[in-house]
């Protein structure tokens, strides 16, 4: 018998299948969560996302202890920008902007040190770090091929921002069947109203792009 937990989520309690189910850690990257990185750049207060990452940790370590599959996602570019389309690149009329250089190296590209997950929330080994260029972690990366070869059908998602990378890959999943558990807690953006708004949405009309729990519901429902 697959072991299957329940979790108190809205709309409604949903079944998870342990060997079925994905924690998928979103961009929890410096660029996003530290000063001088791109979320800076962007005229943005990171300190609003810093709340984030103490309830990422207790999903991570719970998620681990179950032994469930983890994957993390990075927003980044190649260093010679040839991914990064210029409707990207000019956006926002940046002083600063993608590829140029700021205090954490340049900004948004890979193996840079901005780019890298952030120390709290490092990926283990083995844990496979999906580097996407765009919103969505499913455009232009291989995550349905490694989530299909794993036969995940569920998503646990935390991550950055809420209404940006999250809501972008949460759509993504949920048009390519599957299920969604978005933690509360364990997202955040830089406008509170975002937030609110971004976690109805998910919710709304029966579950319309998934389902809404938090980091404690989700310890609860892997000890139950
Ligand atoms: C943004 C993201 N906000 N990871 N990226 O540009 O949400």
């Amino acid at each position: 018998m697959p072991a299957t937990h329940v979790i108190n989520a809205e709309p409604y309690p949903v079944k998870f299948e342990l060997a079925a189910t994905a924690l998928l850690v979103i961009d929890m990257q410096k660029d996003f969560l530290e000063p001088g990185g791109f979320g800076e750049m962007l005229g943005n207060d990171v300190s609003l996302l810093r709340k984030t990452i103490a309830p990422c940790q207790t999903a991570l370590n719970a998620a681990r202890s179950a032994g469930l599959t983890v994957i993390h996602t990075r927003e980044g570019h190649r260093a010679d920008l040839a991914d990064a389309p210029p409707t990207k690149l000019s956006r926002g009329n940046l002083a600063t902007g993608i590829g140029d250089d700021g205090p954490m190296g340049r900004i948004l590209i890979r193996g840079e040190p901005g780019h890298d997950i952030i120390a709290e929330l490092a990926p283990a080994e083995g844990e496979p770090v999906i580097d996407k260029p765009g919103k969505g972690a499913f455009y232009e990366t291989d995550l349905d091929l490694i989530l299909k070869n794993k036969t995940i059908r569920t998503l646990i998602v935390c991550g950055v921002t809420t209404e940006v990378c999250v809501h972008t890959t949460v759509r993504e999943a949920n048009d390519r069947g599957y299920e969604c558990i978005v933690l509360e807690d364990c997202v955040g953006s830089y406008f509170p109203e975002f937030q609110r708004i971004g976690i109805e949405m998910i919710k709304a009309q029966g579950g319309i792009f998934g389902w809404v729990a938090d980091s404690k519901k989700f310890v609860e429902a892997l000890q139950s």
